[in-house]
């Protein structure tokens, strides 16, 4: 069985492509699915790509992912800014988790500037637009080609 990376995606991600494309860009979840996946699976390894408006999801997955020793990208949306259950799943589960923003949150409101879950991420890739996404996966797909020290 090929090693997985689950890429979790929270509240109204599912409407990227269709509104507010100043802000988030134009691609559509199932574009930036489909360009993971090509590239993930050049490297051998699967894509599990979900996505929820729920947060219990996002909590069930960051576990089923940590359980199952797969990576995880994850932009939580605005859950990253407000959920200490998200923030508990990672760091009571040791999921590995890269965090992701489409927007620079930094150059927003106030309340986008906190989140719960860097503290307890591996890493944060922001403001890239769609390309957050791939940026992860390589940092990701790189670092597990690295011998281990
Ligand atoms: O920049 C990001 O990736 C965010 O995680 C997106 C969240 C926002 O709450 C975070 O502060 C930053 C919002 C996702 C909403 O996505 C939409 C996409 C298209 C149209 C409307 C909402």
């Amino acid at each position: 069985m090929k090693p997985a990376i689950h890429v979790l995606n929270g509240p109204n991600l599912n409407l990227l492509g269709t509104r507010e494309p100043e802000t988030y860009g134009r691609e559509t979840l199932a574009d930036i699915e489909a360009r993971l996946t090509a590239t993930a699976g050049a490297a051998g390894f699967d894509i599990l790509f979900r996505q929820s408006n729920h947060e219990g999801d996002l909590v069930d997955w960051i576990q089923e992912a940590a359980r199952t020793g797969a990576a995880i990208i994850l932009n939580a949306g605005a859950y990253t800014h407000t959920s200490i259950a998200l923030r508990d799943a990672i760091s009571g589960s040791n999921a590995h988790v890269i965090e992701v923003h489409l927007s620079n949150v930094h150059a927003r409101e106030d309340f986008r500037h906190v989140s719960l879950i860097a503290p307890v991420a591996a890493g944060v890739i922001l403001g890239f637009g769609s390309l957050s996404y791939d940026l992860a996966l390589h940092g990701l797909l790189a670092k597990a080609s690295q011998p281990k020290s």
